[in-house]
């Protein structure tokens, strides 16, 4: 069952300047970053789900390929479910194309497990389920 959108992860060229518009442009707050995977990500919660800014900054990153490409812009979404192994298995035995056949750990305490935006209709989906810490 999917529980929620967790969040919606944004891909932006600067992150220092994202927030500076998603603070004082938009009214919301950031709560902290994470340095993961050679990105460096921001998060700021919009009621019970949030906004991730990601920003390459290892220049071998997915989103630094996804910015060359395509500019900035919505790069994923991500959905919680409530046992992370069982829809992993679920979405296989249906044929859905999985970049994660096996959940990882993600940022911000998630196990996580992404799907191939060739079999979700141009869209990048992760599935992640808090592994202790809140979200
Ligand atoms: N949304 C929609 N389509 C996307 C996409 C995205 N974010 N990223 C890539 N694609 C499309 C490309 O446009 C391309 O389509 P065409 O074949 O029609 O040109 C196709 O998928 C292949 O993309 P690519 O640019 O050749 O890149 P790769 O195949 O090397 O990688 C992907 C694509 C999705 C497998 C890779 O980015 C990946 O593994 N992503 C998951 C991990 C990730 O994105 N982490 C960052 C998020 C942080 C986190 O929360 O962990």
């Amino acid at each position: 069952k999917i529980k929620r959108i967790a969040h919606l992860g944004i891909a932006v060229n600067d992150l220092d300047s994202a927030v500076k518009f998603f603070t004082q442009g938009l009214p919301l707050e950031i709560t902290h970053t994470e340095d993961f995977q050679g990105m460096k990500i921001g998060f700021l919660p919009v009621g019970d789900s949030s906004i991730e800014l990601l920003q390459d900054t290892s220049g071998t990153s997915a989103i630094k390929k996804y910015l060359d490409k395509n500019g900035e812009g919505i790069h994923h979404i991500a959905f919680e479910v409530e046992d992370i192994h069982a829809a992993v298995e679920e979405l296989k035995s249906k044929g859905v194309k999985l970049i994660d056949e096996t959940p990882r750990q993600g940022a911000h305490g998630m196990s996580i497990a992404f799907m191939h935006p060739k079999g979700t209709h141009g869209i990048l989906m992760e599935l992640c389920q808090p592994t202790g810490e809140s979200h």
